[in-house]
């Protein structure tokens, strides 16, 4: 299990919240995913043998959000 913190500059509100933690939770292999808002930092727990942080970020940009490198 690993735990990855992915930096969303545009995250700025509940609703960011609410749409990324959803998408991000029904994934095969991600135990866990909460966003801060104020910090607008995604930190997931995910199994990587299972998902991969490439396949998280994709699922983020899927959402309507740029993650930057
Ligand atoms: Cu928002």
């Amino acid at each position: 299990m690993s735990t990855d913190q992915i930096v969303v500059p545009e995250i700025h509100c509940d609703h960011c919240k609410t749409s990324i933690e959803g998408a991000l939770r029904p994934l095969p292999g991600v135990e866990a995913a909460s966003v801060d808002v104020a910090s607008t930092t995604v930190t997931v727990d995910y199994d990587e043998s299972v998902v991969t942080r490439d396949e998280l970020v994709a699922t983020i940009v899927d959402q309507g959000y740029d993650v930057p490198a």
